[in-house]
């Protein structure tokens, strides 16, 4: 494809896209794009890197005009769904730091934040109160909410283990009618007060979705939740080494991602500066295998940046 055409279809395939998605685009284009070292297709991939640069820069930016929450952690996930399932117990049990109860009204009108550890990486999860039927003409501030959804990562639909399906509908159909798609589960929550039976149930009334039965009492099960909402984010573990010591807390970073991704994680200057890198792990043909710049690193794999 002539570098003109390539630019102009870059540029409609980006139009649009935010976050996480733009970055998605961004490295599928880079991948398409012939591997020249000069030259005007060398200029695009100089220009798509800094694309990158930009949406991240973006996307942690904070929204005034709106009641967008700012994001910590390595990927934002709500949790949507109507009253009393058990939304804000579920944020408690299973947020890093302990909320007080008294500071955590459980009638919550605006969205909160949690950070939560799963697959040993700080997600957050954002609790989306009182999305109802109406929402998308603004009934019950039902905008800015979706506004919150849509800027999410992946939404978890959450409603009662023992209730009628049709409970889910109305939150269904209002993000649906948003133009809403991100990954997503459904958790049956108070499932200490359910039967197989009726989680049965909501499995079939919402077949594209995964069922992941919940209740803050029982462990197992918020371990459970904790795989699932991993899974969502799609992102992959990396840790870090060095001086012959690996870091016990993982990176999360986005699958396709390279050495150089790591050593912008450590430190900008970093990226631009380090010579190679050591792998050990899934990406590596064997422990501690030397590999250049451009190398794509896979979940558990260990890094040593080079400099
Ligand atoms: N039995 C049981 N009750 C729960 C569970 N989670 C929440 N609840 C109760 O359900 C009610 C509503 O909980 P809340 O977290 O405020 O729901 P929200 O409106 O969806 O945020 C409260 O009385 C909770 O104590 C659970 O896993 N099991
Ligand atoms: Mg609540």
């Amino acid at each position: 494809m002539p570098h003109r055409t390539f630019a102009q279809v870059a540029k409609r395939r980006l139009t649009g896209k935010e976050g996480r998605e733009r970055v998605r685009e961004v490295r599928a284009l880079l991948d398409e794009l012939p591997d020249y070292k000069n030259g005007p297709y060398a200029d695009l991939r100089k220009w798509l890197l800094s694309e990158i640069e930009e949406s991240r820069v973006r996307s942690s930016a904070v929204h005034r005009d709106s009641i967008a929450v700012r994001r910590e952690g390595a990927a934002q996930i709500a949790l949507v769904g109507p009253p009393n399932v058990g939304k804000s117990s579920l944020l408690q049990a299973l947020s890093e730091i302990q909320i007080k109860t008294g500071d955590y009204p459980f009638t919550t009108l605006r969205p909160v934040p949690a950070l939560t550890r799963v697959g040993g990486v700080l997600v957050q999860l954002v609790e989306i109160p009182g999305l109802i039927e109406g929402a998308n003409d603004d009934r019950g501030g039902g905008r800015a909410l979706l506004g919150v959804l849509r800027s999410a990562d992946a939404i978890v639909y959450c409603v009662r283990a023992s209730a009628d399906p049709g409970e889910l509908r109305p939150v269904r159909a209002e993000v649906e009618l948003a133009g809403i798609q991100k990954p997503g589960f459904l958790a049956a929550t108070r499932a200490d007060e359910a039967t197989p039976e009726t989680i049965q149930r909501l499995a079939a009334a919402f077949p594209d979705l995964e069922v992941v039965a919940v209740s803050v009492i029982d462990e197992a099960s918020l371990d459970a939740f904790r795989d699932a909402a991993w899974r969502l984010t799609g992102l992959i573990r990396v840790r870090l080494r060095s001086n012959g010591e690996t870091q016990p807390e993982p990176i999360a970073l986005e699958p396709g991602a390279t050495v150089t991704e790591v050593a912008d994680w450590v430190h900008h200057d970093l990226a631009m500066r380090f010579i190679g890198a050591r792998v050990w792990g899934p990406s590596a043909r064997f422990d501690g295998q030397r590999v250049g710049r451009d190398h794509s690193v896979q979940d558990g794999d260990t890094v040593e940046i080079l400099q």
